[in-house]
Parts: structure tokens; sequence; C-alpha cells
């Protein structure tokens, strides 16, 4: 049998404006109604950013918190706190729902990386990356390493040599943001061929490359990413209204490629947790 696939729906990010979209949750409720949906359509990890009143991109534990709250109250779903958080952000606020929340999440990003990210710099230096390695490992957390470059799995390489992380690690390849490796199949197939032994993956296509990568993931026996986040048309020229259809769909190619959707239990085992 196929491997089961885990769907993981980016609801929210941290850049996204309800005037790039006037689908995009932004309070705990509606972040809460949103993970529901996806979860509903097959999604087994919901990779959440929250925001402040005002809508702006927060790191405050708080929200986190509340928000992990209404998700637990309202579905069975694995629950991945951005730690990458927004570009302005500081490393001690990125890591703060870490640090703070018991109970926590289930799951954490860690980028791997300074990259340009559009007009902004995702500022991920060395010493960052190692207090958040100590970070997660004293949280006992395993993270989903973000890659948005090939040398990011150059670094993360070096981590695991150096015994900063723990293997086999589950990666993320998000390809197609501005600043870091297109979103392409060479780019993807190059990427696979340098993950780190053992390593388990996820495609994350930005915008348009959404769609494509994610089927070709499904092909090659990996995992997905969709939602607003990443992209917010479901076609060309057309908001797509909320991630879950975008989940729907991805699950709908899945069943007829013979890619099983994982139980939140399977997801689980997959992913390491
Ligand atoms: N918002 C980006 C700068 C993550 O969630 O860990 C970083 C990001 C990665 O979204
Ligand atoms: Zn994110």
């Amino acid at each position: 049998m196929s491997t089961p696939l885990v769907i993981t729906a980016a609801i929210c990010g941290a850049e996204l404006t309800r005037e790039h979209t006037p689908y995009l949750p932004l309070s705990p409720e509606e972040l809460a109604a949103e993970a529901t949906a996806c979860a509903e359509a097959g999604a087994r990890v919901v990779h959440l950013h929250v925001r402040d009143e005002a809508g702006r991109p927060s790191q405050d534990p708080a929200i986190f918190a509340k928000t992990l709250k209404l998700i637990r109250e309202r579905c069975d779903v694995i629950v991945q706190f951005s730690t990458g958080g927004a570009v302005t952000a500081t490393a001690d606020e990125r890591l703060a729902p870490v640090r703070e929340l018991s109970p926590g999440p289930d799951f954490v990003t860690f980028s791997m990386g300074t990259m340009n990210f559009g007009n902004e710099v995702f500022y991920n230096p060395q010493p960052m990356l190692d207090t958040f390695a100590k970070a997660f490992t004293e949280a006992k957390l395993k993270p989903e390493f973000e890659i948005f470059d090939a040398g990011m799995l150059d670094t993360l390489k070096r981590m695991i040599k150096k015994g900063q992380v723990q293997t086999p690690v589950h990666c993320d390849l998000v390809l197609g943001v501005p600043g870091g490796m297109a979103g392409n199949l060479r780019n993807l197939m190059f990427l696979l061929e340098s993950l780190p032994e053992g390593a388990t993956w996820t495609v994350s296509g930005v915008g348009a490359a959404q769609l494509p990568l994610t089927v070709h993931a499904l092909a090659l026996g990996g995992h997905v990413r969709v939602g607003l986040e990443d992209n917010i048309y479901y076609r060309k020229g057309e908001l797509s209204e909320g991630s879950a259809p975008l989940v729907a769909r991805i699950a709908r190619i899945a069943k007829e490629m013979d890619r099983p959707l994982a139980t939140v239990q399977q997801a689980r085992g997959i992913l390491g947790l």
C-alpha cells in the first residue's frame, strides 16, 4: 500500500492581510473554525500563525494558547506553531510560545537560514539556529525543518552531525518564495536528492506553484502543505474561500492517485511525534 498522506493546512501566515483576501482567518475563533474545516477536509496538521486584535502578526503566547484551546475543543488535528513568525519578530518573541506554554503545541517549525523574503530579510543566522535547536530539545519538541533553499539542507546536515537535532528529520520543502528557490520540479527533485538520510518530507509551493508541486509530491510519495499562507487562489483569478477548499482538492486528487489519507495517529507516526 502507498504511504498514507499527511496534509498540512497553512491557514493564515504572517504576511497576508484582508486586503489580499477577505477569506483570511485572523482572530482565535476564526482560526479555530478554519482549522476545523481543514481537518474535516482531510488536513492532519495545522500550521499556525496568530494575529493580535488589530490583525497584525503576533507571537504572543496568550493568543497562541487561546487559539490552541479552541482548536483542541473542536477537532483532532496536529497543531504546529510557527516559530518563523513575521520577519519583524525577534528570536525571543518567536520562541516565547514554545518556552512559555504548557501544554504547548504538538509540533513547531524551524527555518534553516537567513534569506531575502520578498522585499524583507528573514533573519536566521547560525547562532540563532543553535538557540532554537536548544529550545526545542529542552521543550521536547520535534521540529519540522523549513527548507527555502538548497544550502539550508547543508546547514541541517551540519547540525545533525553536531548532534544538535534529533534524527530522522522531517523537512518542509518550501519552493517559490521570492528570495528562495523557485517553485519548479527540477528544484524539488534536487532537494529530494539532497535530503538527510532517512528524512521524511512535505512540499509547500507558493502561489501558482502550489498545485503542480503538491500533485508531484503525491506521485513521489511525499506529503503536502496547502493553504492561504502559501497561495490565496483556487485557480487563476479566483480566490479560494479559505484554506479548506485547497485541502479538499488535494485530498480528492490523492484519492484518485491511491494515496490514502493518514489518520491523525498515523500522521504522528510518520512525522515522528
Ligand atoms: N513568515 C515567514 C517569514 C514559519 O512559519 O516557520 C516565515 C514563516 C516560516 O512563515
Ligand atoms: Zn508559516
